[in-house]
């Protein structure tokens, strides 16, 4: 598969104004005819115009309204000649959605017909030149039995229908906003909807439409409520209005993303819509709320204005994530929401930056785009954005953001635009800041405090560490937020910002009799990882006192964070560990003793470091010594804070269940004191965590008590996964729940729960939610996936080969954990080596798996 490349942009020789579609409906067989309406761009010479295929032929092709023989396939792509500046071209193709497994195109899922075109699955429909920068309006006639398929959507709004004598009826939908192909979509089946209206800013009434199988209807109020509240927000935030009289929502069982924000139709995996008490955690409903935030975002900020091409993907998802953030800060608890954001960021995106799949947030190169749907594309590009708006501010951030929705509206756009219209709407120079979107790396800020009579002197210096074909960096704009404490009061006379532009400076702050304490990168300002020579009494001290709650935590971490890499990597002495564990033990009591905090931020401050996290401090790591020293530290804790614990798990399971923040937070509290408790003394949270489930009126309380249960040897065990089992049989998203349960549990023997799970009738290769829910929490599972014999390794090969034919994309996927072999001891950095070249052997791979092997090995 070649290499495509970001210089090698040139834009299209035609411009497609009008599409008119026509689909003859059948799951089998589905027969479109497309219309394209033709227009030579300016200077443009060319006899000819190439369509992107996907595995399509033509069945016929017209020009200017007669049937053409001047056409060939070139590959998969159909090249007509064309001489005029004017033509209509019309292409029919036969599509089978049943047999597409892909999930891109036309699929089937679940008796329905639905589509996924992003980013380039629209040419498995038809014929087409499917890249970003074509912008046409669209019109859709649909037929198709009227029993099959009762319901007929696509986008923008439905102009016509009708019914036919032979059991057959129509509909017609125009969307009159240009849009690219990658947004268009297509809904056929038997659904029902929850019907709401939202009133905007300037009063025009929408009709909005949740469209769900029957059955799901009574789970879709918080989906509709969390729209409702999107639209409002975006108003409210960035004065952005909805901009159609329609918005429907469709959710579907398989999908390969979380959802899709095709104009005016929004495709959902059916996770992130469905929720009740009963079957949803407090997570889920986060979750529902953040995604539905993030595809109506969308609406400005990748449909209004798209990309010109697919190395400006960040242009769209990392502003949207910013804006779904920032959403959810206001709609809960702003720390809260910081603090699980930056741990997404840890342990998803730095382990990306540090590893053999490193790229800038605006890629240079790539051979599949699929493979760039990143976390570094997502969560780093909202965060270099983030930035922006911490240096600037949020008015003058705002005002440049106003600047750019004006200037680009209804364009195809770059990275480059939005940040020249930040520059001209805030009044900022951000030449030396784009470097945050050539380079890849996490960059490193080392930090030394000095005291210079009465004065604090802060030396700052960074260095951006080396990634695949990226070996010399320059030095980028850090923006961090600081504060210094005085020794004597324990209080701060103001934070402030500093931004460290070059490779090192000092920072003097006048007026300190002894050297005070730091606290940085308050908020997490930069997306960047600290090194500095902190005392231990300092981290104490943040964690009991930094009025930053997200400082607050990461001094938390901090504390945790030295003690276990120190002593997972042999470095740490014997004799200095009763010493690091009791500041550990006196950090958390506080934690727990303090009545100044709220349970939300009480349950973030209990969270252990992650051991990917963990692992990522170390050039190499063992897994296993990293899982002995973080389960040997919770043990000690929960046997310190025994009595604590159990009265913080009393005191919440008496607050009856409700969806407010104090409810949420006491349900987080008390499955976090299972966690500790059932490492301390696991026979007694058997016997809670039991309670816990019998007892729970919610799935957050039931899940957790299970999640505790299913890493302890107990018969509580069996009986608890069985019952769930039995309880929710028929619920597949909650037997996801059973299944991922299973396989990120600490019970020794996961590895063969997870080998029987794959054999169980309920689990499929052909459903993306329920394959990521084994093995994606399997290859998430340390202690499991980094067995010493390298089983681990060997299983997901195993499902990388096996699920490649079926869905690429979702095997591709998979390719990451293997591929971080680097970090490892030598003898698992071979084993996992040794599995992706028998994935590399495989006699035919699918570009996307190609690519990633290639990549993880190179
Ligand atoms: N834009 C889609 C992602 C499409 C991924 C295609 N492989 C969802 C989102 O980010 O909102
Ligand atoms: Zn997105």
């Amino acid at each position: 598969p070649p290499i495509i490349r970001r210089e090698d942009y040139r834009p299209f020789d035609w411009a497609v104004p009008e599409v008119a579609l026509d689909f003859t409906l059948g799951l089998q067989a589905t027969q479109v005819r497309a219309r394209l309406s033709l227009r030579r761009n300016e200077g443009v010479t060319a006899d000819r115009i190439r369509l992107n295929g996907d595995g399509l032929t033509p069945v016929a092709v017209k020009v200017d309204g007669e049937a053409s023989n001047s056409w060939a396939m070139d590959g998969s792509d159909l090249i007509i000649a064309l001489n005029g500046d004017m033509h209509e071209v019309e292409i029919t193709t036969a599509i089978n959605p049943a047999a597409n497994s892909q999930l891109m195109g036309l699929y089937a899922s679940n008796g329905m017909l639905c589509t996924q075109c992003e980013a380039e699955g629209f040419r498995r429909i038809t014929f087409f030149p499917d890249r970003p920068d074509v912008l046409s309006t669209y019109r859709v006639h649909m037929s198709g039995d009227k029993t099959q398929f009762p319901v007929l959507l696509s986008n923008g709004n439905c102009t016509a229908k009708g019914e036919a004598a032979d059991g057959t009826h129509w509909a017609e939908w125009h969307d009159p906003w240009p849009k690219p192909a990658y947004l268009f979509a297509l809904v056929a089946g038997e659904l029902v909807a929850r019907h709401d209206q939202f009133t905007t800013m300037n009063d025009r009434v929408v009709d909005l439409g949740i469209w769900v199988r029957p059955g799901d209807l009574d789970r879709t109020e918080h989906a509709m409520e969390s729209l409702k509240r999107s639209m409002k927000w975006d108003e409210d935030a960035f004065g952005r209005e909805y901009d159609l009289d329609l918005f429907n929502i469709v959710a579907v069982s398989d999908f390969n993303m979380g959802a899709m924000e095709n104009k005016g139709l929004n495709v959902f995996n059916t996770k992130y819509v469905l929720a009740d008490a009963e079957t949803a955690t407090d997570g889920d409903y986060d979750a529902i709320e953040g995604v539905i935030g993030h595809e109506y975002f969308h609406n400005w900020s990748g449909n209004r204005i798209t990309c010109r091409d697919w190395f400006q993907l960040s242009l769209k998802e990392g502003f949207t994530v910013l804006r779904d953030q920032l959403f959810s800060q206001d709609m809960g608890s702003e720390p809260v929401k910081r603090i699980e954001d930056v741990r997404v960021l840890r342990s998803a995106q730095f382990p990306e930056d540090s590893g053999p799949l490193a790229h800038p947030i605006r890629p240079d190169a790539y051979r599949e785009i699929s493979n760039f749907y990143t976390a570094t594309v997502y969560n780093k590009g909202a965060e270099v954005i983030r930035m922006m708006r911490s240096i600037v501010g949020p008015e003058r951030f705002r005002a440049g953001c106003d600047l750019y929705f004006e200037r680009h509206d209804g364009e195809a756009a770059t990275c480059e635009d939005f940040v020249r219209a930040i520059e001209d709407g805030a009044k900022i120079d951000l030449t030396l800041f784009r470097r945050w979107y050539s380079q890849a790396g996490t960059p490193k800020v080392t930090v030394r405090l000095e005291q210079d009579g009465d004065a604090a002197v802060l030396h700052l210096a960074q260095q951006v560490p080396a990634t695949p074909g990226q070996p010399d960096k320059q030095p980028m704009p850090v923006p961090l937020r600081i504060a210094l404490f005085d020794r004597a009061s324990g209080t701060h006379a103001g934070e402030r910002l500093i931004v460290l532009e070059d490779g090192s400076a000092s920072f003097r702050f006048e007026g300190f009799a002894e050297r005070p304490i730091l606290s940085l990168n308050r908020g997490f300002t930069a997306p960047v990882s600290i090194d500095r020579d902190v005392a231990r009494e300092d981290l104490e001290f943040l964690a009991a006192h930094d009025d930053d709650p997200f400082a607050r935590y990461e001094a938390m971490q901090d504390l945790v964070v030295g003690h276990l890499t120190a002593a997972a990597d042999g470095r740490l002495a014997e004799g200095d560990r009763p010493g690091q564990r009791a500041a550990i033990g006196r950090a958390l009591g506080g934690v727990l003793a303090d009545a100044g905090l709220d349970d939300l931020m009480r349950g973030e401050l209990m969270i252990l470091p992650s051991q990917t996290y963990l692992a990522e401090q170390l050039a190499t790591s063992d897994p296993a010594a990293i899982h002995a020293e973080r389960e040997g530290l919770k043990a000690w804790l929960g046997h310190e804070l025994q009595d604590a614990l159990l009265a913080m798990h009393a005191r919440a399971s008496a607050v009856p269940f409700s969806l407010d923040a104090e409810a949420r937070g006491a349900r987080k509290v008390k499955t976090q004191a299972l966690v500790y408790l059932a490492a301390a003394a696991p026979d007694r949270a058997a016997e809670l965590a039991a309670e816990q489930y019998d007892s729970a009126d919610n799935m957050t309380d039931r899940q957790g008590a299970l999640m505790v249960l299913t890493g302890l040897e107990s018969p509580h065990r069996t009986h608890k996964l069985i019952d769930f089992y039995n309880r929710y049989r028929d619920n597949p998203l909650v037997i996801d729940k059973w299944f991922a349960l299973q396989a990120q549990s600490l019970h020794p023997q996961a590895i063969e729960h997870v080998k029987a799970l794959a054999l169980h009738p309920d689990f499929t290769l052909r459903n993306p939610n329920r394959v990521r829910s084994l093995y994606m929490a399997f290859a998430a599972n340390p202690h499991a996936f980094h067995k010493p014999d390298g089983e681990g390794y060997r299983l997901i090969a195993d499902l990388i080969l096996a699920l490649d034919p079926i869905n690429p994309q979702t095997a591709a996927r998979f390719v990451p954990p293997l591929g971080r072999w680097r970090r490892f001891d030598a003898a698992r950095a071979a084993l996992m080596r040794g599995e992706l070249e028998r994935v590399a052997a495989a006699e035919k791979l699918s570009r996307d798996t190609f690519e990633q092997v290639e990549r993880s090995l190179g």
